[in-house]
């Protein structure tokens, strides 16, 4: 089922869920209306004329920021590619209870723009002892197993914060944002996954000592592994090597002898796409990767020439591998909330 508004495929109609139809991932640069949307609360209301953004903690000079004040700092673009931690879930083998069956949509590349983080805390003057901050979003709600309604925050290490290209974005595309897609002001943390770049952003805490714990960040968004138990939990950060498959689509028919393009995109957190391999029933071959991508964070296109010779089923398979030697397994890596799924994505079409 389709929005009205978007083009979306809704995985959850209040608050509003959705993400984009595989066809949608085919440009560089996403459209806003094919951009997946992940909120865990309703849409805060937020009056931009009386909105600020809070900043303080362990700061020299703690102050509030106005929407007018913040267009007016000095302003970065960054291409990036945000991935939701559960895109792909429906997946894995064992279903996550509780959690959205995102397909392979929850993943766009937007032109964000805005203020870098460091610049602002630069003007705040962030203590020399300072480790995290403590991000918090105007969005609240009532989330299993906690009595009262609590605000979406997240901590931030203070070393991903100075990120040149960790920023506050006010513009998605060229445009301000959205309502669902975090107006006034969000944070983008390229490189990891969507669950760090804070929407509505209300207040950054700068804070020292133990990493903050909390509902997003402690109880969610940790990879629990089943097998060694609850007390084997890594934080969910970093966005794991990964490609998809754009076309041809699954399901699609192809004819015999007749050229198909494979091609699809690519992206990491850890590093750039060094190459994406497919394998259409001769074992993995090389595809063609090209490298002028919008940036650092952004996903990299990839294709391949392919000759069907052969009438029946045809399964198709891309991996990608990162300059930091990630190579997306041929199995998901199964745990607790089934995030980062990244497991060599295969497709069938059939040969006529
Ligand atoms: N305040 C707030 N920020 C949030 C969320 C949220 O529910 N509330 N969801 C996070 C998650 S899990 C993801 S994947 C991204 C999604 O960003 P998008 O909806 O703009 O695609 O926002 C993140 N930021
Ligand atoms: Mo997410």
């Amino acid at each position: 089922m389709k929005s009205r508004q978007s083009r979306l495929i809704v995985a959850k109609e209040s608050p509003l869920n959705g993400e984009a139809p595989v066809s949608e991932l085919r440009s560089r640069i996403t459209p806003v209306p094919s951009f997946f949307v992940r909120s865990h609360f309703p849409v805060p209301q937020i009056d931009v004329s009386k909105w600020r953004l809070v900043v303080e903690g362990e700061v020299g000079a703690p102050r509030e920021f106005s929407y007018r004040e913040l267009r007016e700092m000095p302003r970065v673009t960054v291409a990036a590619t945000l991935e939701c931690a559960g895109n792909g879930r429906s997946g894995f083998k064992v279903p996550a209870e509780g959690e959205l069956r995102w397909g392979s949509g929850a993943v766009g590349t937007a032109r964000w723009r805005g203020i870098a983080l460091r610049t602002v805390l630069e003007k705040c003057r962030v203590d020399k002892t300072a480790t995290e901050l403590v991000i918090e979003g105007s969005d609240s709600g009532n989330v299993g197993g906690v009595v009262d309604p609590i605000r979406f925050s997240r901590g931030l290490p203070l070393q991903k914060a100075l990120d040149k290209d960790t920023i506050i974005a006010l513009q998605m595309n060229g445009r301000s944002l959205s309502p669902e897609h975090g107006y006034p002001a969000r944070l983008v943390v390229p490189g990891w996954y969507g669950m760090a770049s804070v929407k509505w952003l209300s207040r950054i805490k700068v804070v020292s000592g133990e990493p903050y714990s909390a509902f997003f960040n402690g109880v969610k968004y940790v990879y629990v592994d089943e097998q060694k138990g609850r007390r084997a939990r890594t934080p969910v950060d970093e966005v794991r090597v990964k490609s998809i498959i754009t076309n041809p689509l699954d399901g699609d028919v192809v004819r015999l002898g007749r050229m198909v393009m494979i091609s699809g995109r690519a992206w990491s957190g850890s590093g750039k796409i060094s190459s994406v391999e497919v394998d259409h029933g001769k074992g993995w071959e090389k595809t063609m990767v090209d490298r002028a991508t919008a940036g650092r964070f952004a996903w990299v296109a990839w294709r391949k020439r392919w000759v069907p010779d052969r009438r029946g089923e045809a399964e198709i398979a891309a991996r990608a591998t990162d300059e930091s030697g990630n190579m997306q397994p041929l199995e998901p890596l199964e745990n607790r909330f089934q995030y980062g799924y990244n497991a060599a994505q295969r497709i069938r079409v059939k040969v006529v």
